[in-house]
């Protein structure tokens, strides 16, 4: 029989196979391979009662994503909120980079629009002419759930977002009876702590999966080449074709298409800033490779 790992918990596997879950030790012989089984593994496994069984393979991974440590994601949904906390499109950058380095598809989502009244973050109308989709929702009212909700229906997703923006806040609003931990973030930015702490795949009554996650207040950015940096940013896209050089980095090189977009208003300047700044990370730590 084959599943899904959805929570690994004191040595078990909780392993879904069509609308069950068993709880599943795990080979000795492949506790020991390099490849350790990990939230999201697809494996095979060997029934050795009603509930309980045995995992026998972890059958090969599409992907895997470091923070949350989590495989075979088709989905991260990335989201901030319109104030407390403010959102930082750098950060908000960092995650796309992230998330797109590990071979997913980003979706942008804007919680707490019950704060944002009438006056939206200038920020968000950067992301809109990105090319990701977005998201605009409240846990508090319910505005924008139904989108969401289409949107992670039959697909395998990850929530990642700073903590504090409401990720276990919408989750709640989305499927009434999952009663995820939500705290307060004055008091957890006091502590120091997150409120949501391991890694666990929900179903989804309407189809799919869902993994809260903790927040992450940094992102560290993976090991990149530069080279690879700006097709993470499909707003350039339509217009490095027609930069003066091959693998034109839209940086310091003349006559670049992506510079004069910008210029000219297309793409958002704060997102090309944003861009540099990453571009000399990455290149200032490519030496460290
Ligand atoms: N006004 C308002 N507050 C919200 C909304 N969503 C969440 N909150 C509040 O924001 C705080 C943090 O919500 P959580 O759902 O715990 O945030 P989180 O992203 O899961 O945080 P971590 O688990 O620490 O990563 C709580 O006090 C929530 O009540 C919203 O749409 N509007
Ligand atoms: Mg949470
Ligand atoms: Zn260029």
């Amino acid at each position: 029989m084959d599943g899904v790992i959805i929570k690994a918990v004191g040595g078990f596997y909780f392993v879904r196979a069509g609308d069950r879950v068993f709880r599943c030790s795990i080979r000795g012989k492949i506790r020991l391979q390099k490849s350790q089984a990990m939230v999201g593994d697809m494996v095979s496994v060997i029934l050795m009662g009603d509930d309980d069984g045995v995992v026998e393979k972890i059958l090969p991974r599409r992907n895997e994503l470091v923070r949350p440590l989590i495989a075979n994601v088709d989905q991260a949904v990335v989201i901030f909120a319109t104030k407390q906390p403010d959102p930082s499109a750098l950060l908000l950058d960092r995650f796309l980079v992230q998330v797109r380095a590990a071979e997913i598809t980003p979706v942008i989502c804007f919680n707490k629009f019950d704060l944002a009244e009438n006056e939206e973050p200038e920020l968000i109308a950067h992301y809109d002419r990105t090319g990701y989709p977005v998201i605009r929702v409240s846990a508090k009212t319910g505005q924008g759930i139904e989108s969401l909700r289409n949107c992670l229906k039959d697909r395998i997703n990850v929530l990642a977002g700073p903590s504090g923006v409401g990720k276990s806040s919408l989750l709640n609003t989305l499927q009434p009876g999952l009663e995820l931990q939500t705290g307060d973030i004055s008091l957890k930015l006091r502590r120091g702590k997150h409120t949501t702490r391991h890694v666990e795949l929900i179903p989804l009554e309407h189809g799919g999966l869902v993994a809260d996650t903790p927040g992450f207040s940094n992102v560290d950015l993976p090991a990149l080449k530069r080279e690879v940096l700006p097709g993470y940013y499909p707003e350039f896209n339509s217009y490095a074709g027609q930069c003066r050089f091959n693998g034109c980095l839209h940086y310091r090189e003349p006559e670049c298409a992506v510079k004069e977009a910008v210029r000219k208003g297309h793409v958002s300047m704060l997102r090309y800033q944003n861009y540099l700044n990453l571009l000399e990370e990455v290149i200032e730590s490519e030496r460290r490779y």
